[in-house]
């Protein structure tokens, strides 16, 4: 299978490139702090992700990989879900080698360098996350196989590209598309909006999701170590037992969730709001 791998081409990027990177970093550290957990800000940090400008994945794998046995490996864009999964079974993340232009600021259609080193590599240093991303694409190999690649890509969304974490200090944002982006920071932490609810795996893998939005409904785990155990549960009777029902609506609340506040569901992202990442399926 193709494994859509190519040269991450560090060499060409040019100065506006690196300057870009720059000023999304400048304006993603205005709002991170006292919205993202430490695990990620701690990340940042030992990734070294702040002063330069677009990291060299290899360079970047090689403190990585030291960490968590990860790596960066670059393609051009979204590739399908089954490659997808393939590489995150072997901790491999595939990133966009591009970065967005001044004028896609306002809409992105497909992950670039930015939403997805700034906004995932952090957690790929955390060991619960690293080791759940990595179960994770193992058992959405095995969910293809047998029809359910729905449910995987819902059970990410609402995890690695837009999970809450309780800390000690309140709710926070663990997920790359909430950090990577300056207004869904402050929205899914802070919008009267959304629904926030505890995280359980069923209700997840049946939650519809938007692509071209805020979330309308954000769930939060335990804890980051409390990840890799909601993977441990007997996965052929749950995704046969999923493959029966049918979706559960992005913005809906239902009798047995565990609502930690219930959304108003009255706002949306605007134009201009900010860079909001959308990935088009
Ligand atoms: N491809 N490059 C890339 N990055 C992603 O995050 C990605 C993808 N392909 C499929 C995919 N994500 C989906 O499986 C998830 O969004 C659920
Ligand atoms: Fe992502």
């Amino acid at each position: 299978m193709d494994d859509y791998r190519i040269d991450q081409g560090w060499n060409s990027y040019s100065a506006a490139e690196h300057d870009m990177w720059r000023r999304l970093v400048s304006r993603q550290d205005q709002v991170l702090p006292g919205r993202a957990c430490a695990e990620y800000l701690a990340g940042i940090d030992c990734l070294g992700l702040r002063d330069a400008g677009i990291p060299d994945f290899g360079r970047l794998s090689d403190v990585l990989e030291a960490r968590t046995g990860w790596r960066i490996v670059a393609v051009p864009g979204l590739i399908p879900d089954q490659a997808f999964f393939a590489h995150l079974a072997e901790r491999r993340f595939p990133a966009g080698n591009f970065i967005r232009t001044p004028a896609q600021l306002e809409y992105l259609t497909e992950p670039d360098v930015f939403h997805d080193i700034y906004g995932h590599a952090p957690m790929l240093a955390n060991r619960a996350y690293a080791d759940f991303a990595c179960a994770f694409g193992k058992l959405g190999l095995q969910a293809a196989a047998s029809g359910g690649i729905a449910n995987m890509c819902r059970l990410y969304w609402y995890s690695l590209e837009f999970g809450l974490v309780h800390t000690d200090a309140g709710l926070r944002a663990y997920g790359a598309g909430i950090v990577s982006s300056p207004a869904e920071t402050v929205f899914a932490l802070e919008s009267p909006s959304p629904n926030r609810l505890g995280f359980d795996l069923e209700r997840v893998m049946r939650t519809d999701y938007r692509i071209d939005d805020f979330q309308e409904t954000y769930f939060a785990i335990d804890s980051l170590d409390a990840l890799y155990g909601l993977l441990d549960v007997s996965w052929a009777p749950l995704l046969a037992r999923l493959a029966g029902v049918e979706a559960i609506g992005r913005g809906a609340r239902l009798a047995g969730d565990n609502v930690l506040s219930a959304g108003s569901g009255d706002y949306h992202r605007r134009p201009g709001d900010d860079d909001g990442l959308k990935i088009a399926v």
